[in-house]
């Protein structure tokens, strides 16, 4: 029997629920933990140089950089591809998971770290314009079916999911109660992605991560 994958790491990064997303996509066994000392020890650090989360260790195999570990899980596998083969299906699956990775999860990363209380200076309401652009564009360049990317669930599913809750979390706290909004396609795939069978649980895990976090109870990492 293959042996699980370990992705070092917390289900309220973004990053770390891609792993966790693709993993879970792919039909792989895996565990997610978070090493006792820490992910800037000595040994940590030979893994990952950046001491940075996820880090995925598969055998002998030792991977980081959250796009890189989709990819490989995704090489892994002939089955359940995260990409289409067809290069204009794959270029609409992949938009929607950069314009989510570039445009949508950052913004929505640095309010969330505001509201935990992040010394970091910060322009709230530019801040929030750019979200809300971010999820202008998305809302853009959905397109009909029920997942991200089309009709089957793909890298799309791998990268928004975990930048939207976190859009929504942040636009929470700072008293935009949805930020999602008046956009119908994204509106629909917030809908529908959040009742899917395989991401609703990591969701759920991650909603209950945020909340903890920012009522003190999860530290920050660095
Ligand atoms: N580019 C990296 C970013 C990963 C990242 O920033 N992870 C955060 C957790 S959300 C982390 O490990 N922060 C600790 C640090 O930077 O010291 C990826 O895509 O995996």
């Amino acid at each position: 029997m293959a042996k699980a994958l370990t992705i070092y790491g917390r289900i309220l990064s973004p990053y770390v629920a891609r792993a966790v997303l693709a993993a879970k996509a792919k039909g792989f066994k895996y565990e997610v933990v978070m090493p006792k000392d820490g992910i800037k020890t000595p040994q940590f650090l030979k893994m990952n140089p950046f001491g940075k989360i996820p880090t995925v260790k598969d055998g002998k195999t030792i991977v980081y950089e959250s796009s890189v570990v989709v990819a490989y899980l995704d090489a892994k596998s002939k089955a359940k591809k995260l990409v289409p083969g067809n290069p204009a299906a794959a270029a609409q699956c992949r938009l929607v998971a950069a314009i989510a990775a570039e445009y949508v999860q950052p913004p929505a990363i640095r309010l969330f770290r505001k509201k935990r209380g992040s010394p970091d200076p910060i322009d709230i309401p530019a801040t929030l314009a750019e979200l809300q652009k971010g999820l202008d564009v998305l809302e853009h360049v959905l397109v009909k079916g029920r997942f991200g990317g089309g009709a089957k669930f793909s890298i799309a599913d791998v990268y928004a999911p975990p930048a939207l809750l976190f859009a929504m979390g942040a636009g929470k706290a700072f008293d935009v109660p949805d930020v999602i909004g008046k956009r119908p396609k994204l509106s629909k795939y917030w809908a529908s992605i959040q009742k899917d069978k395989l991401v609703k649980p990591v969701l759920e895990e991650m909603t209950g991560q945020m909340a903890d976090a920012l009522a003190g109870k999860i530290p920050p990492l660095s």
